[in-house]
């Protein structure tokens, strides 16, 4: 089996417990919170959040990938810039340390002195993590790492993690908001052509336990590389839990559909309205709401709906690498939304799918690694094509009328 897919499984899994540790107390929670700096902002929220959590976990992968597999830390990126500055006005760049004591004393620069917080966190922090699933062993496959590049979301679903509501109903399987939108986004890509090849998204807050407030957390994997095609959901009985399953699930997951009505799509809260309407034609009343870019499209890795349609150009190459590698090793992809709507589906094209390797031309700050065009992911390209198709038929008057 990759070895590198282990690793990435075992430090996200070290990350899904300083995520957990994080949220279990109020008062370090409040000293995490920071104002996201100009530049660095998500230019959808007026104030973004960053929080030490965020950071402390894409350095904690960077860390552990680069002594696992020395010079492969260079190639990682992310959301976060480690730079803090404190209360003292004292500049910090957060590191792991090779010492507990040490990584401590730093985290009580950045959290102005106090003792408890930071010692609770350098301990999490340097907590040694098993993560055995058997299934892995059974996979060989060797990837050269020199052709690996890797994007990392510590924390996708800053907003929600930061609400931190434990106690939202989901809707057919499909949680509207909550914690169980807050994924750790991992992307494994081809640094030459940008094509993703391993994706693992773990998802920390799925389950609460109502005697110990403790959580429980999952992960996923897809693997597609050299004709090799791989994912956790084959290998495994997929642990649904019944009461959370959808009524129509079964039945669309695998048979590839062709009639109106018979798709589901799960968007953002923020989608246009003619996206809207024209959904409202192709997918009846299936049509979710959820938090997260991640967790729209593992509700898509899942089989929980068939599409993950977003129009704006906010999502990032750190929001969809994971989703997207699992997702080609089930026979899907993420196509650019835009570029979708232009193409002329009876020329038989290539499939305009995200690439993970070139910035934006005339972008700056994060805007340089957004989505530009929007996107679409799905599990089968049949089911993509027929969708594609009515969703054109249907958007045509929608955009006539703004
Ligand atoms: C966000 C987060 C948001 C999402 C946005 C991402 O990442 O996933 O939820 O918006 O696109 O960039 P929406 O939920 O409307 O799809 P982060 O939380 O890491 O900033
Ligand atoms: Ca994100």
């Amino acid at each position: 089996m990759s070895d590198i897919l282990r690793a990435l499984l075992c430090v996200s899994e070290k990350a899904a417990n300083i995520a957990r540790a994080c949220r279990q107390q109020e008062a370090l929670f409040q000293l995490l919170i920071e104002e996201k700096k100009e530049g660095e902002k998500n230019k959808k929220f007026a104030v973004d959040f960053k929080t030490l959590a965020d950071v402390l976990v894409q350095e904690v992968i960077k860390q552990h990938m680069e002594t696992r597999f020395p010079g492969l830390g260079k190639n990682i990126s992310g959301e976060e810039s480690n730079e803090f500055t404190n209360d003292l006005g004292e500049k910090i760049t957060l590191r792991l340390c090779s010492r507990e004591e040490e990584t401590g004393e730093l985290l009580s620069k950045v959290l102005n002195g106090n003792k408890l917080a930071s010692e609770a966190l350098a301990k999490v922090v340097h907590q040694d993590v098993s993560f055995t699933d058997p299934t892995l062993d059974s996979i060989e496959i060797n990837i050269s790492q020199d052709i690996l590049g890797i994007w990392v979301d510590p924390i996708d679903s800053t907003y929600q993690y930061i609400k931190g509501s434990a106690d939202v109903k989901p809707n057919c399987g499909i949680f509207p908001c909550g914690l169980q939108c807050v994924t750790i986004l991992i992307g494994v890509y081809d640094l030459q052509t940008g094509v993703p090849l391993i994706g693992v998204i773990n998802q920390p807050f799925v389950s609460q336990d109502l005697n110990t407030l403790r959580w429980k957390g999952q992960s996923f994997w897809g693997l597609s590389y050299m004709g090799t095609n791989i994912h956790s959901l084959q290998l495994s009985n997929p642990k649904r839990n019944s009461t959370e399953t959808p009524s129509q699930r079964t039945e669309n997951t695998n048979s590839e559909v062709e009639c109106s009505h018979c798709f589901s799509a799960v968007i953002s809260t923020s989608e246009k309205e003619n996206i809207k309407a024209a959904l409202s034609c192709v997918c009846g009343d299936r049509v979710f709401r959820a938090a997260g870019a991640g967790y729209k499209s593992l509700c898509v890795v899942q089989g929980l709906v068939d599409i993950y349609i977003f129009s704006e150009d906010t999502t990032f190459k750190w929001d969809t690498c994971a989703a997207h590698a699992i997702l080609r090793s089930m026979g899907g992809g993420m196509v650019d939304l835009k570029e979708c709507l232009g193409r002329n589906p009876e020329m038989g094209l290539d499939l305009p799918q995200l690439v993970y390797h070139v910035e934006n031309r005339d972008a700056t700050g994060v805007d340089r690694w957004c989505n530009k065009g929007g996107l679409i992911a799905y599990r089968s390209r049949k089911q993509l094509e027929t969708f594609l198709s009515l969703l054109i038929e249907n958007l045509v008057p929608a955009e006539i009328n703004t």
